[in-house]
């Protein structure tokens, strides 16, 4: 089993349930899905102009190879009927692998740790949540220190509702 840390996020339509959905999708024989992040609201990052996005951080176990684990996200985005638009535009839902244990991944379809996950607010603040002193395998610096690089990104954290 490893233990891996998927990103989600949604800037169209219901944009919660959405995201509970996507996780219910995930979880699967070789998935299983353990501690979820905050929700948080986030200014759209890369491409600007476009609604703000939802976004969670889920902590899971898996058995699941990288390659599978991508496909299995990928199954999991086309049959929430997520369409291929603009690239870093809206989308009603985007499941991305972070980090694979410490594993690094360097193919053509798949990069671990997500290239940009240091430099996203929406990644970083609620990794800070779930472990802050976990290092990230290729900076070599915990999730609360590079939480200092991304203050500047405004995001708002939701209060904690009722489990649904
Ligand atoms: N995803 C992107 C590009 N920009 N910005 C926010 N706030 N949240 C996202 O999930 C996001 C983004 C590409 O996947
Ligand atoms: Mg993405
Ligand atoms: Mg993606």
């Amino acid at each position: 089993m490893k233990r891996i840390f998927l990103s989600l996020g949604s800037n169209l339509g219901d944009r919660e349930a959405n995201l509970r959905d996507a996780l219910r999708r995930l979880e699967a024989p070789r998935l299983h899905i353990k501690r979820l992040s905050s929700f948080y609201e986030t200014e759209p990052l890369e491409l600007a102009g476009q609604p703000w996005f939802l976004n969670i951080v889920a902590e899971a176990e898996t058995s699941l190879f990288p390659m599978m684990l991508l496909n299995h996200c990928q199954q999991v985005e086309r049959e929430m009927g997520r369409k291929k638009t603009v690239l870093k535009g809206p989308r009603k839902i985007d499941v991305d692998i972070l980090l694979y244990g410490h594993f690094v991944v360097n193919t053509a379809r798949l990069r671990i740790p997500h290239e940009k996950m240091h430099e996203r607010r929406f990644v970083i603040e609620p990794m800070v949540e779930l472990a802050p002193d976990l290092p990230h395998p290729v900076k070599r610096k915990t999730m609360l220190d590079l939480f200092a690089g991304v203050k500047g990104q405004a995001a708002r954290r939701l209060p904690r509702s009722v489990p649904s």
